[in-house]
């Protein structure tokens, strides 16, 4: 016994004695794994891994490949702001908290420990890369937070965009001139990753390098070697490019931030044109945005950090592309919800998919169990690493999003959103996946699905009362 005493002083001598010298930094390097954060602006999973086959996106299909693809990833809101704050903080976002493109982690979630300050405290090197929270300086916590330019997120090159601006108006939806993939921000963005790549190598702490591209975002600028990979005359509009009539009006809105757009008309459709041409900005920005992923992660491969570094790539919420004849996010409607969602680490199965659903109000939690650090008590997501270590099996069937007062409830395939007002339901839409995966039958209409209706409308509130 006395023997065995001796042991545990010894290892405890051993282990504080270790924590002071600098090998340390080596052991706990080693034990605490990097992070390699990449936020894709308003990516919508329209990739190859999800079976689309319309986007080129090499790198990102090279990322899948080398690990786990969420099938069924949600934002819990499809606004940028809002969406970011949620994941940062782990916190939901509630009827009165995180809802526009303006919410603020310092004024609405002020006392909240978010994921930068824990991972700080756990001795990370933090960076932030461009676009991770959606307003500047919301989190004080960054080593460092950095920007390529000054001039605001639009970043046109063309003259006739940057005369329109300068005249106060908004320059056109996209633009594709002959440039180099750093002329614009995201490869300026790119580029710097590498650099903070090589420093954080030689440094050897634990890092959270958060890379924030601003792509697909409007306006659609992107180098025209990305819009040539696409024939403009196959360019197709979608099924249901016609807002259906059974789905309430409360579920349309009127794409106010596309609409401030040069030559986009301030009511009604756009033009067939100017939505064909407004698919084929969309595709190349992802093309281009995919370009510089590559970039970073092959950084990763040659500097040797891949087998010590989670990677994790994200979208911050859907977009439709014409889709129930809307454009932009900002609705309940899966194609707004939906984000790709692909993490690859040394210690999980490579290319393979899993139907378990995850919200991203459970990255937080995934990146701590990722990182090997604790989790904090406050967080309202669950990790979904058991998912990632088990891609079959199901261990998560529910997600909760909101758009101002539609509240959709996702349980197994059905997709059932309600409105609500002074304890009053004034619109509701249900969708069943399994028959109807581009949701334009409401089957809510439909008596044959009261009973579920009812049922999923006792576990909305449940839900959503909690929060
Ligand atoms: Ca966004």
């Amino acid at each position: 016994m006395r023997h065995y005493k001796l042991i545990v002083i010894g290892c405890i001598v051993l282990f504080l004695g270790c924590k002071s010298t600098k090998e340390n930094n080596t052991i706990s390097a080693t034990y605490k794994k990097n992070v390699l954060f990449i936020m894709v602006d308003d990516l919508r999973p329209e990739l190859n891994i999800y079976g689309q086959n319309k986007i080129s996106s090499p790198n990102i299909d090279a990322l899948a490949n080398s690990g786990i693809t969420f099938n069924r990833a949600y934002c819990n809101v499809p606004v940028c702001g809002a969406s970011r704050a949620s994941l940062l903080t782990g916190i939901r976002p509630t009827s009165n908290r995180f809802l526009t493109y303006f919410s603020s982690i310092k004024k609405e979630a002020p006392n909240v420990l978010n994921l930068v300050q824990h991972l700080k405290n756990e001795g990370y090197t933090t960076i932030s890369n461009n676009k991770i929270t959606h307003l500047k300086n919301d989190i004080d916590e960054w080593d460092q937070e950095w920007y390529p330019s000054e001039n605001g997120w639009r970043n046109y090159i063309s003259e006739e965009n940057i005369t329109l601006e300068e005249n106060g108006k908004h320059g056109n939806a996209y633009e594709n001139i002959d440039v180099k993939d750093d002329a614009y921000d995201d490869g300026k963005t790119a580029n710097k990753s590498i650099e903070d790549l090589k420093k954080l190598k030689k440094e050897g702490n634990p890092f959270f390098l958060a890379v924030g591209f601003v792509k697909p975002h409007l306006p659609f600028n992107a180098p025209k070697k990305y819009w040539d990979l696409y024939d403009a005359e196959k360019i197709e509009l979608p099924k249901n490019s016609v807002f259906p009539k059974s789905a309430p009006r409360k579920a349309n809105h009127k794409w106010g931030e596309l609409r401030y757009y040069n030559q986009v008309p301030k009511q009604g459709q756009v033009s067939e044109t100017m939505a064909k041409k407004l698919i084929h900005g969309y595709y190349a920005s992802v093309s281009y945005v995919d370009a510089q992923i590559g970039k970073v992660i092959n950084a990763i491969d040659n500097l040797g950090l891949r087998d010590n570094t989670v990677i994790i790539l994200v979208g911050d919420h859907g977009w439709s592309l014409m889709e129930h004849g809307l454009w932009v996010k900002h609705s309940n409607f899966e194609v707004a919800l939906q984000v790709p969602l692909i993490v690859s680490a040394s210690n999980i199965p490579k290319n393979k998919k899993t139907n378990s659903i995850a919200e991203l109000v459970d990255l937080y939690p995934s990146i701590c169990e990722l990182a090997n650090i604790s989790q904090p008590t406050h967080l309202e997501g669950e990790s979904f690493v058991n998912a990632l270590k088990n891609p079959s099996k199901i261990y998560k069937n529910t997600a909760l999003a909101r758009y101002h007062k539609g509240e959709t409830l996702v349980a197994d395939s059905y997709f059932y959103t309600e409105w609500n007002k002074k304890g009053k339901t004034i619109a509701k839409m249900l969708y069943d996946h399994k028959i109807d995966p581009d949701e334009n039958r409401n089957l809510v209409l439909e008596s044959a699905y009261n009973h579920i209706v009812d049922s999923l409308s006792i576990l909305h509130n449940q839900k959503f009362n909690k929060l």
